[in-house]
């Protein structure tokens, strides 16, 4: 007997799980061949942050548009963020925003649901590989044009043994925008 036909729902949810399995399956296809191209693991790893630095900064704009997000107070509404609607939004998982300094301009990240990592083992060759560094560019670069020059780096990875994907955010300075017109 045919199976029966899908409701609009369950149609679409299985079109997103597809897209997804197609995003992670091409991400680790890109990782793979950057292995095979540059062969230095610390190369690979500078070359997807760059990529998702330069992913973040155009994903930026379909993020505001979207979201009707508009500028946050300081850089834990920031955070907050870009942990809830910008994850949700682009990977469908949210993260936890925890670990804040005392100043207010370093905190955490920390996914324990991460898409990009599905169906990957690394092999004892790869022990040094950021494999999410494209995610962390993404972060960089996206929060570079909202006026804000960060440092992102991987602290946890389950990929390598950790219990949790953590990636600690560090605001290391704030651009003031130029208003464009003239107070007369
Ligand atoms: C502001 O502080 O003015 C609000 C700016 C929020 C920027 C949020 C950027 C979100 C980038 C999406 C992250 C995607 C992760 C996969």
């Amino acid at each position: 007997m045919p199976p029966a036909p899908k409701s609009g729902d369950a149609l679409f949810a299985s079109v997103d799980r597809v897209n997804a399995e197609l995003f992670t399956l091409t991400y680790g296809a890109i990782v793979r061949q950057l292995l095979t191209d540059l062969e230095e693991v610390e190369e690979v790893n500078k070359q997807l942050d760059q990529m998702g630095y330069n992913i973040g900064t155009r994903l930026v704009d379909e993020f505001l548009a979207k979201s009707n997000v508009s500028r946050c107070v300081d850089f834990k509404e920031t955070a907050d963020v870009i942990a809830k609607l910008g994850f949700k939004m682009f990977l469908g998982v949210t993260a936890t925003v925890t670990n804040w300094d005392a100043e207010g301009t370093s905190c955490s990240l920390v996914l324990e649901d991460n898409p990009l990592v599905d169906f990957v083992e690394l092999p004892d060759t790869c022990q040094g590989l950021q494999y999410c560094n494209l995610l962390s560019g993404v972060i960089r670069g996206a929060l570079e044009m909202v006026s804000m020059k960060t440092e992102v780096t991987w602290v946890r990875d389950m990929l390598r043994g950790d219990d949790a994907y953590e990636m600690r955010v560090k605001l290391i300075k704030q651009i003031p925008e130029e208003y464009p017109y003239k107070d007369d």
